[in-house]
């Protein structure tokens, strides 16, 4: 594969709801039955449709990923993820990346290649999100390294603080 991975990484300030990619990742809770924060505005905008679909389903372990349809939002999926409650421990880190590996993994079997992903565990979750930020763009570019099917992987951050530790956090891996 030629050209680098991080190139396939695109940062943005925005509400994920409105993003035209092949799918877009919930920060969900393990029941997948809906909550507050990107959750929440996924299953409003999204409609009914989303939730009757994470029914069927009947949850996720947390670190892992499960697909539906997007109901009425411009993308064309969902990808639920279970993110790690923060607890300051050493399993924290690796319950986040496999947490945006199993999305990624989960994208690619359905043939998607475009992925748009919020700061998991960063609001309820309580994780500090400098570190989550480092967590989420390694992960991510070990990912994209590996497998040449996803073309653009892109974090849609809320706030201009956690763009720009994402930004930050970026830089950091672009050079190591
Ligand atoms: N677009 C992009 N990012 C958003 C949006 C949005 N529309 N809304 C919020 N964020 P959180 P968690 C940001 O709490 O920490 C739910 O109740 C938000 O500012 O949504 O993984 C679930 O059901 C923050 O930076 O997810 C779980 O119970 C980031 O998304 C629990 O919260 C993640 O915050 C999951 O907690």
């Amino acid at each position: 594969m030629t050209g680098r991975a991080t190139d396939r990484i695109d940062l943005k300030r925005g509400d994920i709801t409105a993003e035209a990619v092949d799918a877009i990742v919930n920060a969900a809770n393990s029941t997948l039955l809906g909550g507050g924060g990107v959750d929440g505005a996924i299953h409003r905008g999204g409609g009914p449709q989303i939730l009757d679909e994470c029914r069927a389903i009947g949850g996720c372990a947390t670190g892992d990923a499960v697909i539906t349809t997007a109901g009425r939002l411009p993308a064309r999926h969902v990808i639920h993820t279970v993110g790690p409650i923060y607890r300051d421990a050493p399993d924290d880190a690796v319950l986040l990346a496999s947490a945006y590996r199993r999305s990624l993994e989960v994208a690619s079997e359905h043939g998607l290649r475009t992925v748009a992903f919020p700061s998991i565990s960063t609001g309820a979750y309580g994780y500090p999100v400098g570190d989550a930020a480092q967590v989420a763009l390694a992960t991510v570019r070990d990912y994209l390294d590996a497998h040449s099917d996803i073309e653009l992987v892109r974090f849609v951050l809320f706030s201009a603080d956690d763009l720009a530790m994402y930004r930050d956090a970026l830089s950091r891996i672009s050079r190591g």
